[in-house]
Formats: C-alpha cells, sequence, structure tokens
C-alpha cells in the first residue's frame, strides 16, 4: 500500500478491531497494492525457478516417503524468506499491515514469521489448527496477516475458519487425514460451531488471532494456484516465544530477542513448539 493511503486506512481500522473483536478474525480489502501482489507473485516465482537457496518444507511429503509426483513436492512452501530476501523482509514489515496490528495489539508489533505458499492445483491442504499451539507466544498470542497472491476460494483451497474462537482454550491436536493434509495437526470443531469460508481477492489480507482454530481443503482447481505470502506477529512486549522463531524483528527491520519458550504447551513437556 502507498502510504498515502494510510489515512484512508485509520478511519477503517476501529471498524476491523470491531470485527476482529467480535470474530476472531478480519479481512482488511486490497490492503496490497496490485504492483505490490505482482511484486510478491514475481519474486517467489523467479526464487522457486532459480532454486535459491532457502528453508523449504515439505520435502518430505507423504507418510515420511518422498514422492517427487505430489504437487507440494515440485511446490514446498518457502519458510522464513524475511532471513535471506530484503523483498519479502520488506513486505513483512509492510506499513499497511503494520498500521492494522497496531491497532488490533493496542501496541507496537514485532514480526516473528514469514511464508510463502504456492499452492499448486492438486495440493492437499493444512488441517484445522492453532498458531499459539506452535508459536507459544507469553504473555498475550500470536496475530497471523495472511495475504491472498491470488483469488482464493472453496474450489483452489481457500482459508477456513472457526468463528469466535478468538477465546477458545489452546488444545494437544488430534491426528489429520494425510490424504488432505499435508501437516499432521488436527484440532477438532466445537460443539455448534462450523469452518467459514474466508472468499478472498488477491491483494487483500486476512488478519486472525493465535486461537482461532482455521485451515484449508485441498487445491481441486485444474489449473489455479492459491498463493499466500503469510507472517505472524506479537506484541513488542512478549517475553517469551517458542525456539524457532528467533530472532524476531522489530518493524524498523531490527532483531533482536526474547526468552526461548520452555513451556510444552497443552500437550505438556517434551512439546517445545516447532514452526508450523
Ligand atoms: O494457507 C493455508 O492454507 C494455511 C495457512 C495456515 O493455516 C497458517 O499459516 O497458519
Amino acid at each position: 500500500m502507498v502510504t498515502s493511503n494510510l489515512p484512508a486506512l485509520d478511519q477503517q481500522s476501529a471498524s476491523l478491531a470491531e470485527q476482529f473483536a467480535r470474530d476472531g478474525y478480519v479481512v482488511a480489502r486490497g490492503l496490497f497494492s496490485p504492483a505490490e501482489v505482482e511484486e510478491i507473485r514475481a519474486l517467489f516465482a523467479k526464487m522457486h525457478a532459480e532454486g535459491v537457496p532457502g528453508h523449504y518444507e515439505p520435502r518430505t511429503v507423504r507418510d515420511g516417503v518422498e514422492d517427487p509426483n505430489d504437487p507440494l513436492y515440485q511446490y514446498p512452501r518457502v519458510m522464513m524468506p524475511h532471513r535471506f530476501n530484503a523483498r519479502a523482509k520488506h513486505y513483512m514489515l509492510h506499513a499497511g499491515v503494520r498500521r492494522i496490528l497496531e491497532s488490533l495489539f493496542q501496541t507496537e508489533p514485532v514480526a516473528t514469521q514469514s511464508m510463502f505458499y504456492f499452492k499448486p492445483p492438486g495440493a492437499r491442504g493444512q488441517a484445522l489448527h492453532q498458531d499459539q499451539f506452535y508459536l507459544l507466544v507469553e504473555p498475550g498470542t500470536c496475530i497471523a496477516a495472511w495475504t491472498a497472491i491470488d483469488d482464493c476460494d472453496a474450489e483452489n483451497g481457500g482459508m477456513m475458519l472457526v468463528p469466535k474462537t478468538n477465546d477458545a482454550p489452546i488444545v494437544c491436536p488430534d491426528e489429520a487425514n494425510r490424504g488432505e493434509s499435508y501437516t499432521k495437526h488436527f484440532v477438532p470443531v466445537p460443539k455448534g460451531s462450523k469452518p467459514v469460508l474466508a472468499e478472498m481477492k488477491a491483494g487483500d489480507t486476512l488478519f486472525f488471532n493465535g486461537s482461532v482454530i482455521h485451515g484449508s481443503g485441498p487445491n481441486r482447481s485444474k489449473e489455479r494456484f492459491r498463493r499466500a505470502f503469510i507472517c505472524h506477529y506479537a506484541a513488542g512486549n512478549l517475553q517469551k516465544i517458542s525456539g524457532s522463531y528467533h530472532p524476531l524483528t522489530r518493524m524498523d527491520g531490527s532483531e533482536y530477542e526474547v526468552e526461548i519458550q520452555t513451556s510444552g504447551g497443552p500437550c505438556g513437556e517434551g512439546w517445545a513448539g516447532a514452526a508450523h
């Protein structure tokens, strides 16, 4: 978003914060300009084509066995690109995202994670889960800013969220159906609730907190990718976070450290959190 749009965003941010407090999530429409979306799309296409050294997941995709025919084997997600690419870092610290996070956290945020998902046609999704299970931020929780780089809908595996789970306890997950999910954890939907699709256009950003139960189904389209640039944040006064998120990045781009979270969370000792 160009800086001149920020005053308009300030006018919207009260109503975005209201929806976020009510449902646990909210979509900021058109937060990234078409030019920004195009730059992000091209940046990761180039990284993929050139095989830029970085951290890609998952390489081992089906029941512990490498399957070169799995679309996610050919298009693994890019983990923490802000650590090795300056433009990815720039977009993790996006001015519009920052403005909304300041209003949701009521304080200055810090960035904890960036990821890029290609989700090509035929790719499995990510079963329902809660982000705070992995980040184990203390005190408080994390907030995700999930930016659509393609239009997202039911067919290409758009995001599903269970409304009003923003105060749900963080639970130790069950086993996911690995035919539909490339991740192994699954958090059941509370009785009386159901997941809702967040239909989004490229450039829209979905914000949700670390308790919200969310995930996505497979991309069942024949030729449409469902790319997303996904970053996580915490309030700047956090004291602890799981080890794989260190170092943190302040919104001015400088790095800093807090204590490593050693609590196992709801699965008990032995589970010290991991990148999700
Ligand atoms: O993009 C997706 O399909 C799932 C992403 C997600 O749930 C997450 O990053 O926590």
